[in-house]
């Protein structure tokens, strides 16, 4: 049965705290402050505190490790431990100011840039994902395994869009005709770590993604990987703190979805 870690308990305990703000904040979006950081990439007050909390909570159990935080950058770790924490307090920003119920925490702890153990949490479905290296990933508690499909023609794969004033639109709309010509569909739910969680769940069975940070997705890869399933860059090569895309998936489909992702790269004009 459950397999919790004194470490994983104390992300837990700050994911649980910063998740009940979010959820008094989905019930009152009327009154929620949001400003711009970009032509289309929001941060509300709804962030802010829960990054607050979260950091205050993790800083409070384990007082010299490091920080990467989506909205108050980076903090070296003072203790010589190599640690730091990864985190986006609210995965899905855009799903939440428009009332989506989809939208997550991501916890990651890394040690000298290798992810050790990561926790999403959707507060809405009150569903928790975590995994530690080496002992194995877990859905509330219990053991969870990427799906065993093979024949792409019954592969659900997730995706995100390039951001408005981002990102390769093009190249992103021939990889969605590839894609869609060769599986069951796509689905475009707009928080990466969730989606993530979801192939380590067996729910996707793949997705991919340009253009995300670190805090986006270095949850999600250790639940990909501790659930069996394997994570890239669109192009195959190994992932990275600074990978400008992600590929990820059960073992059975990666190569095939890579090869598809290839094909209209390809097609493209040389920059
Ligand atoms: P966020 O909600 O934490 O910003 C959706 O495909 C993913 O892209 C989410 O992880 C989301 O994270 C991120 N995202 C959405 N809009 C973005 C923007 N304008 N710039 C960077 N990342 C963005
Ligand atoms: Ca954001
Ligand atoms: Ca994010
Ligand atoms: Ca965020």
């Amino acid at each position: 049965m459950a397999t919790r870690s004194a470490l994983i308990n104390v992300m837990e305990k700050a994911a649980d705290k910063a998740s009940r703000g979010l959820k008094r904040d989905f019930g009152e979006l009327e009154n929620l402050q949001v400003s711009r950081k970009g032509p289309a990439d929001f941060v509300s007050a709804a962030d802010l505190k829960a990054e607050k909390t979260i950091k205050e909570e993790l800083a409070k159990a384990r007082p010299g490790y490091g920080f990467l935080m989506e909205e108050s950058g980076t903090q070296p770790d003072s203790d010589g431990s190599g640690r730091r924490w990864v985190v986006d307090p609210l995965d899905g920003t855009t799903n939440f100011l428009h009332g989506l119920p989809h939208f997550s925490i991501s916890i990651a702890l890394e040690e000298r840039g290798e992810i050790i153990a990561g926790l999403v949490y959707d507060p809405i479905k009150n569903d928790l994902f975590h995994a530690e290296r080496g002992i194995g990933a877990f859905h509330n508690g219990r053991r969870m395994r990427v799906s065993a499909r093979s024949r792409l023609g019954d592969c659900v794969i997730g995706t995100g869009a390039p951001f408005l004033g981002h990102g390769d639109r093009p190249r992103f709309l021939g990889e969605v005709d590839a894609i869609t010509e060769k599986t069951a569909g796509i689905r475009r739910w707009g928080s990466a770590a969730l989606d993530l969680a979801y192939i380590a769940a067996g729910r996707f069975d793949g997705f991919w993604e340009w253009g995300l940070s670190r805090w986006d997705v270095a949850a999600g890869i250790i639940l990909v990987r501790e659930a069996g399933g394997y994570v890239s860059e669109v192009n195959g090569k190994p992932i990275n703190p600074e990978s400008p895309s992600i590929l990820a998936s059960n073992n059975n489909i990666h190569s095939d979805i890579m090869k598809l992702l290839r094909k209209p790269l390809s097609n493209q004009k040389a920059p």
